[in-house]
């Protein structure tokens, strides 16, 4: 019986409603102990309307929703409750159906569920999550394709082709006598290897890009002190967030906000004015702009128009070497001529639109990802990585004129890995550490 669980599915806020999932084997059986109407022996889903009652004491009047196992989320039997919103009545529900044997579910427990259960793929299971921590509509939109399995199906080919070669070289190897099959020979073994990173490419450039349309992107804007910094991060946000002023060292801390570029999430990082000589609380600001540049993914580096690069920018341009780095020349108000080649904007007129443009340009994001299905998140790019340097070192035996045999151990972890995509083959403590990233109640 304590194989059933149960968890609150909204928010532990006080609202007009709140809803109770449970499931398990026994969760009718148990149901039908607290609630006014019967809800075992249903053959199809099924709304109730009626009094849920612990020990003969009316708790709520609630609608209860029964879906009779296995065509559920979970595969099993489930019964989602709808009470009145108050927490009250929701923990006196749950804490009837815990004196009948059932317990709390874990972080993820439902969905891990309908993962072990077969009704999902760890690929569509993890949409789930995506789903739900989607913040624009266009991760809202990729992750709702993942869930839909159209993610799922990028995999089969890859896996195909693989499993194709895999089968010509053992075929090779355990018949070697037949003259009538395809010979396994070195360049047949390497195209065909070409061919599958030729599809494993594009899958990781697709995922890549999927990837920043889902999480976003950290952009630190930095620079000398005074140069414009924060007036370009009030610009960008189109709102005074940080304050500005002539005086030089201004910004101590970082300030933080988000905006949305073209579908693309950008997380601007403000930060304190770099140059030597500083005060001690205007050096830790510093440690902190250089941190920031460390952990960003984009850095606008930002110059005044009528200075131009300095030796300090110089170190910028170093830490930053890893990174997409933007220079923009600001205040371009105040210089009559200008340099071909340099990106002029004027932060304090919001004249920003060149820097706007080249942030989208430089990310490099293809119309199609935002409309097409992408294996996009760090456990998927991980995996079709570890595929790709698999089939390299497969492709690298063969040109070292190794037995085929042997080329194929490269070949066996590749195909594993596609296999692991999809959580065919997993171990139990991965998707545990995947699961327990959900909310309670998914
Ligand atoms: N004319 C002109 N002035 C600007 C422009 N952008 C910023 N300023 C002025 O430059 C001064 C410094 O601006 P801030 O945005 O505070 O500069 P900062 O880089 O954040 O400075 P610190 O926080 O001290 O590092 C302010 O007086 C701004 O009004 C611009 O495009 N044109
Ligand atoms: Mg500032």
């Amino acid at each position: 019986m304590n194989n059933v669980i149960i968890a609150l599915a909204t928010p532990p806020l006080k609202s007009a409603l709140a809803l109770i999932r449970i499931s398990g084997e026994g969760c009718f059986a148990m149901t039908d102990k607290l609630f006014s109407k019967k809800v075992s022996g249903i053959k199809d889903k099924t709304i109730f309307v009626g009094h849920i009652k612990d020990g003969g004491e009316d708790i709520d009047l609630v609608e209860v929703l029964a879906y009779p196992g296995p065509k559920t989320m979970t595969g099993e039997d489930v019964v989602e409750i709808s009470c009145h919103g108050s927490m009250l009545i929701a923990n006196e529900i749950i804490g009837a159906y815990l004196k009948q044997g059932a317990r709390y579910a874990t972080r993820g427990e439902f969905s891990s569920r309908a993962f072990y259960n077969g009704k999902m793929d760890l690929v569509e299971a993890e949409a789930v999550n995506d789903l739900i921590n989607a913040t624009s509509s266009e991760s809202k939109k990729l992750s709702l394709m993942s869930l839909n399995g159209a993610t799922s199906k990028l995999v089969a080919p890859l896996k195909k082709e693989i499993a194709d070669l895999l089968s010509l070289i053992e075929v090779n190897i355990d018949y070697p006598e037949y003259t009538d099959i395809e010979e396994a020979n070195e360049s047949k073994i390497s195209s065909s290897i070409d061919s599958i990173r030729d599809t494993l490419a594009s899958l990781i450039k697709g995922g890549k890009e999927g990837k920043i349309i889902k999480e976003g992107l950290k952009v630190a804007i930095v620079g000398e002190p005074n140069v414009g910094k924060s007036s370009l991060l009030n610009a960008l946000m189109n709102e005074e967030k940080a304050i500005v002023s002539d005086i030089p060292g201004t910004t101590r801390d970082i300030v933080e906000g988000d905006i949305n570029l073209k579908g693309i999430t950008l997380h601007l990082l403000d930060t304190a004015g770099i140059r030597s000589g500083a005060d001690k609380l205007e050096e830790m600001g510093i440690e902190r702009s250089e941190k920031s540049i460390l952990s960003a993914d984009v850095v606008i580096l930002v110059l005044d128009a009528r200075v131009g690069l300095k030796e300090e920018d110089k170190r910028i341009e170093q830490l930053a070497k890893d990174k997409i780095l933007i220079t923009v020349y600001n205040k371009d108000d105040l210089v009559k001529k200008k340099e071909d080649g340099r990106l002029y904007i004027s932060a304090l007129n919001k004249d920003i639109s060149p820097l706007l443009n080249k942030i989208y340009e430089d990310l490099g994001i293809s119309d199609e990802a935002f409309d097409n299905p992408s294996l996009n998140n760090a456990r998927q790019l991980g995996l079709l990585s570890k595929i790709d340097s698999c089939l390299a070192e497969a492709r690298q035996d063969c040109l070292n004129q190794m037995p085929i045999d042997l080329v194929s151990v490269n070949l066996y972890s590749a195909y594993n890995a596609t296999r692991e995509l999809l959580g065919e083959e997993t171990t139990t403590d991965l998707t545990d550490e995947i699961f327990s990233r959900f909310c309670v109640g998914k």
